[in-house]
């Protein structure tokens, strides 16, 4: 029996090596072997990725957007005011622009009701020049804080989310506003008029101007006009140009100062706070500032909460272009931004932005295009024309790295550099324009369909090319990503027509906490999780179980060859 079993062990032995080598992975091998392998028994099959149908997206609006519920997107004329229809899903409140353009001073109480503004919030008098527009102006801002802690919360207290579930902590000068700041006695969330970025300023040259800023923060505050005409003390002698360093003590929580402004040039500025301004100015304390020409019956929107279209443009504007866009780029450092909630009490706020943050380290981690990251930046941030337009686009840089600003389809014309007018030679048509820091560019967008202009109708995507700043903390599509979508890619609703990947996933906070995979639903082979082959395991099973079995048999041959020579001797 025994001798029977040594006769047909080494039949036992040969077939469980040749198992082995036959469940032996051929991507264990050496590079060489398996080329040769490859040529003699050709490469294992092509595995084809799913293939899927792209229909038309069909996005639940709204999912994607807020009910328009009081029907601020139509166009509408409000107190002789004439306010452009807002194509975008959401729009500014018309009683409020209506109140921008008159002046609250100038309203009837019902629009200043339906505006939410104070009676003081913009105030307009006196017809300097006899041109049939009040020349003296009176701005007033408050600081609000979005996002912060309160002890009384679970939640950020008045919230506003820049993303789904992406809710940084933000400073921004904001218009008076009457009632409560939340949107409801339910509700921790922020209203409409308290938002990023602080609103954009407009103003005439040669206005008399007086802005206010009303200090109702625990921190202290300034504005300092950025490159706008204004003289270096106001007309008590006191500092006006917002630097607590060198011309002016700050304002103080429950103080105020008004800056005086009479601007002699037109001009496309910023104004921020110029306290600590390497902290306060990327806290979201910085708007645009713009000076246009003096035109007769020259009725100005002194404030775009929120930026965006411009639905009241000025006798300027109106004559030369069809319609007109305030971009505002922003960029943050959440470990900064989020200081605010981290403590209750201003103390400690201040302690870390004074000495233990080092904004050295700050790295930007969150993109906004009018104080909204993608994809909520198709809510108001969308550039809806038609053909044969001419749009005017000012832009401005407010965040700490430089913005490529690229526009699919189109070559627009760059006329201004910081507010000055290049002239006709040096004006120049480009598809990417750098905006450093603090730089504002105007640019001139026509949408003539001659393959220079334009390349037709279409969802063209315009976005920075510098591909940090397309992402939320790093997950992209994100960023200050946005579109430019003709009339006829819009739907009634306010979102363009889509084609492509599900946007579902772009709406949940998941997506941007790092806990969806992007490619499940088109790509399923490519997200599915390496190392879950179970034809390997059980090849590797088998190769195993051979050896296992070889081995045992090597074994007791050798412990048979040892003993038959111990007999021998
Ligand atoms: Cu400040």
């Amino acid at each position: 029996m025994i001798d029977k079993l040594q006769k047909y062990s080494w039949i036992s032995l040969g077939v469980a090596l040749l198992i082995a080598l036959i469940s032996f992975p051929r991507s264990w091998y050496p590079m060489s072997i398996q080329a040769q392998l490859y040529s003699w028994f050709g490469p294992p099959a092509y595995t084809e990725l799913n293939a899927v149908e792209m229909p038309i997206i069909d996005l639940d609006i709204n999912q994607a957007c807020p009910e328009d519920f009081s029907g601020w997107r139509a166009r509408n004329n409000i107190e002789g005011i004439e306010i452009m229809e807002a194509k975008t899903c959401t729009a500014d409140n018309p009683y409020a622009v209506a109140a921008f353009v008159r002046g609250t001073n100038n309203v009837s109480m019902n629009t200043l009701m339906q505006s939410g503004l104070t009676r003081d919030a913009v105030t307009k008098e006196e017809d300097l020049d006899d041109d049939g527009d009040p020349d003296v102006i009176h701005i007033r801002l408050e600081v609000v804080e979005l996002n912060g802690y309160s002890p009384d919360s679970q939640e950020e207290s008045l919230g506003y989310e820049i993303a789904p579930g992406i809710n940084p902590g933000f400073w921004v000068f904001a218009p008076k506003l009457t009632g409560m700041a939340s949107i409801s006695f339910e509700s921790n969330i922020a209203r409409d008029m308290l938002r990023l970025p602080s609103p954009p300023i407009r103003i005439e040259q040669g206005d008399q101007v007086f802005l206010t800023l009303e200090n109702s923060h625990t921190m202290p505050h300034t504005i300092h006009l950025h490159g706008i005409d204004h003289p270096y003390v106001n007309s008590d002698g006191e500092g006006n140009d917002g630097v607590p360093i060198i011309s002016e003590l700050p304002v103080m929580p429950g103080q105020s100062k008004t800056y005086e402004i009479n601007p002699r040039v037109t001009g496309f500025g910023l104004y921020h706070c110029h306290v600590q301004p390497q902290i306060h100015i990327m806290m979201g304390l910085q708007g645009l500032f713009i000076v246009e020409p003096n035109k007769p019956n020259n009725y100005l929107q002194t404030l775009n909460v929120g930026a965006g279209q411009v639905r009241a443009p000025s006798q300027d504007i109106l004559s030369s272009f069809d319609q007109e866009y305030d971009l505002h780029y922003l960029d943050l450092d959440s470990d900064l931004n989020n200081t605010i909630q981290e403590f209750n009490d201003p103390r400690l706020i201040a302690q870390k932005m004074n000495q233990s943050f080092n904004m050295t380290e700050a790295i930007p981690n969150y993109f906004t295009l009018n104080g909204l990251s993608f994809p909520y930046t198709f809510r108001d941030s969308l550039i809806v024309v038609s053909e044969n337009e001419e749009i005017k686009l000012r832009i401005a840089n407010g965040g700490i790295n430089p913005v490529a600003f690229h526009i699919h389809g189109h070559r627009p014309l760059l006329t201004h550099l910081d507010g000055v007018q290049l002239s006709a030679t040096s004006a120049y048509a480009r598809d990417v324009f750098s905006i450093d820091t603090a730089q504002r560019i105007d640019l001139t967008l026509n949408t003539s369909n001659d393959g220079n202009h334009s390349n037709g109708s279409g969802v063209w995507l315009y976005h920075d090319h510098k591909n940090q700043a397309i992402t939320n903390n790093g997950i992209g599509p994100g960023g200050h990503i946005s579109a430019l979508v003709y009339d006829e890619y819009m739907t009634s609703e306010g979102w363009p027509m889509l084609f492509g990947m599900n946007w579902g996933q772009f709406f949940s906070a998941d997506y941007y906490e790092r806990k969806i995979n992007l490619w499940a639903e088109y790509a399923p082979n490519l997200a599915s999780t390496p190392n879950k082959n179970i034809f390997l395991a059980f090849r590797l099973f088998v190769l195993g179980s051979a050896l296992t079995i070889a081995i045992i048999i090597m074994i007791s041959k050798i412990q048979s060859f040892i003993y038959a020579h111990i007999k021998k001797n």
